[in-house]
């Protein structure tokens, strides 16, 4: 940080980039199929690890102007898989069943969701047996509906139900279920038998037998068969029934602590039937607890929603300047993230906040449409991440909007840096959430002391007690994610309760972290009217701040910088590739290739790939300090 360039000093600006031409995504798009099935090798054979050719613009330096280097190759020359690009990037093929959206997006193996089940199956029995119960019994879980839009025949695009798609992979079926059998771990999948009418509207189906192998799963059946198939897997056998008791039906139920929504069960005409054998009380438990920690396949398919969305991000970063509309930055990520990344679905709404609206934690909603005129002096907080495959990411970048820090907006960038630096050195197994949210707070509230704000000679933990840290950070470090942005499992029995400290209880988990968890790490310091206004009407609080210093930073907004971090044994892997430094962030801006020839901040231990032929490689980004 120290050798940072002069924040004052104008960064050149890039050339606008035509788009891409319209023709010739059509015709790329046209010939790439949703589904390519294959069969042979064990998934190992997509471990791979093949070294990427370093994009070549060396001799450049900070502060000259550069030709823009395209984050991601235009459309037209992207490779198309599979043969060609495999065998150009050295790579084994691919020979097993898996989800892609063509050319190089990455290619999902169904094995995943096979691996999900037999975790869950394997927690079951674990619990059932402790717990003195049966081995046999039904997991049925039924997936997401299509829906239309208020009273009318519009269809919103389907995005499959979250603890379904875990476990079944079938993100493109609505209206299907899904069934485990215990204890063996027999798959048996539902889909809709369609009519003529939904043939013709909606184009022919796959049958049964493709339908199965494009899943993975055991068995395909229609849901009309379903009633018979329950009734069959719980009759009673002979002779079992007087060690285990009758055969269960494991359906799911269970509250969402983000959303306070609960989990609804399957439902069919006549499940009623099954009423005594019905259990709520295994499966909602088991699957959330098994959704919290990720498998190394979840985290190979998070790696490239977190990288589509970073280089998204970078293409946002170089392109933003005044006098452009905050939507234009939203509607720029989605085009990137979808055109080179497969992404149909954002994981969450875009927050593009420029000048006093990064104040406003969940802005770029309905109320508050991303609709500012972008103005020379402004930060800008852009909080967007695309999904893959029904996979989240959530990534936040702050920088000014024409390229150049003041000194005071320079100043909070750092210290949520400091704060985002701090939290990844500490994070491994074992850590508390709750005392990495307050090392992050103690960081800030640092840094505003360095810039005058708060009083220097005032000790930071007389600070935290008087809950100084949730005025200027007034929401949790970070949050579980995964299928979901606000993934579950944050406050499952028997894991640390939430704290009624301002700040703290705003925490989505307060676990003890595990191993394989991915979380956000997303410290942030706002400059939000009301609470400051609060703060210096309460003497417990006021008495920190150094009088007028606060009025020249209201009005800014705030910065966050967000990334996606994974637990490892022994530390963690930020999956998050985005420029951070301030000098990555004015390089960038000055139309700098990204990722860099160094890596002038390995403190953030991000982990550098690339894609090859729709998989991740790693990339070669050696440390910049010797
Ligand atoms: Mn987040």
């Amino acid at each position: 940080m120290a050798d940072t360039p002069n924040p004052t000093r104008p960064r050149p600006r890039p050339r606008p980039r035509p788009l891409l031409s319209v023709r010739s995504a059509l015709a790329a798009a046209a010939a790439a199929a949703s589904f390519l099935l294959l069969r042979s090798c064990p998934p190992a054979a997509a471990a791979l690890a093949s070294p990427h050719p370093q994009n070549p613009a060396k001799g450049t330096k900070p502060g000259r102007r550069m030709a823009p280097t395209p984050a991601m190759p235009p459309l037209a020359d992207r490779r198309s898989v599979p043969a060609a690009a495999e065998a150009a990037a050295g790579l084994a093929p691919i020979d097993f069943p898996y989800f892609s959206l063509g050319l190089d997006t990455y290619r999902v193996p169904a094995e995943l969701h096979r691996e999900n089940r037999q975790r869950l199956v394997g927690r079951m029995l674990a619990s059932s047996s402790s717990a003195g119960g049966e081995g046999r019994g039904l997991v049925l879980l039924e997936g997401g509906k299509q829906t239309t839009r208020y009273d009318t025949d519009h269809e919103p695009v389907f995005r499959q139900e979250s603890y379904f798609h875990w476990a079944f992979g079938m993100a493109d079926a609505p209206d299907a279920y899904g069934a485990i059998s215990l204890p063996g771990g027999r798959t048996t999948v539902f889909v809709p038998r369609r009519s003529l009418d939904y043939t013709i509207v909606c184009g022919a189906v796959p049958d049964l037998d493709q339908v199965r192998d494009q899943y993975g799963v055991d068995e395909a059946r229609y849901v009309d068969e379903l009633p018979a198939f329950v009734d069959e897997e719980l009759r009673e056998v002979d002779g079992s029934e007087e060690e285990e008791g009758p055969p269960r039906l494991h359906l799911l139920r269970g509250l969402n602590t983000d959303s306070g929504n609960m989990a609804i069960p399957a439902r069919y005409d006549g499940i009623s039937a099954h009423a005594d054998r019905r259990d709520f009380d295994l499966l909602f438990p088991s699957i959330a607890e098994c959704r919290v920690r990720k498998t190394a396949l979840e985290v190979g398919l998070m790696r490239y929603t977190h990288w589509v969305s970073c280089m998204a991000h970078v293409e946002v970063m170089r392109t933003c300047r005044p006098g452009m509309m905050e939507y234009q930055l939203e509607s720029l990520f989605q085009h990137h993230t979808y055109t080179h990344g497969g992404c149909r679905h954002m994981s969450y709404t875009c927050i593009c906040a420029c000048g006093p609206n990064p104040a406003v934690l969940h802005y770029g909603h309905g109320g508050r449409p991303n609709n500012r005129l972008l103005e020379p002096g402004d930060m800008a907080l852009l909080d967007m991440g695309a999904e893959y495959h029904c996979y989240a990411s959530d990534i936040t970048c702050s920088y000014p909007v024409d390229g150049t820090f003041t000194p005071d907006q320079r100043a909070v960038y750092e210290a949520v840096l400091e704060a985002q630096v701090e939290v990844i050195r500490r994070m491994r197994p074992a850590a508390s959430w709750t005392e990495m949210h307050r090392a992050a707070e103690r960081c800030i509230l640092r840094g505003l002391q360095g810039a005058g704000i708060l009083a220097a000679d005032a000790d930071i933990e007389d600070m935290i007690a008087a809950d100084l840290g949730a005025i200027f950070m007034p929401h949790g470090l970070g949050h579980l994610i995964g299928l979901d942005t606000h993934d579950v499992g944050g406050y499952a029995e028997g894991t640390p309760p939430r704290s009624e400290r301002p700040g703290l209880s705003k925490l989505r988990t307060a676990r003890i972290l595990e191993a394989g968890m991915v979380l956000t790490v997303e410290p942030g310091c706002y400059f939000i009217d009301p609470l400051l206004d609060l703060a210096l009407a309460d003497p417990r609080q006021a008495k920190f701040f150094v009088p007028g210093r606060l009025d020249d930073f209201r009005g800014m907004g705030g910065v966050r910088l967000e990334d996606g971090v994974l637990v490892t044994e022994d530390g963690c892997e930020n999956l998050t590739v985005a420029p951070r430094a301030v000098e990555e962030v004015l390089d960038v801006m000055g139309g700098r290739q990204w990722p860099p020839e160094r890596d002038v901040m390995p403190e953030l231990k991000r982990n550098w790939v690339s894609r090859e032929a729709g998989r991740m490689v790693p990339i070669d980004v050696p440390p910049a300090k010797a």
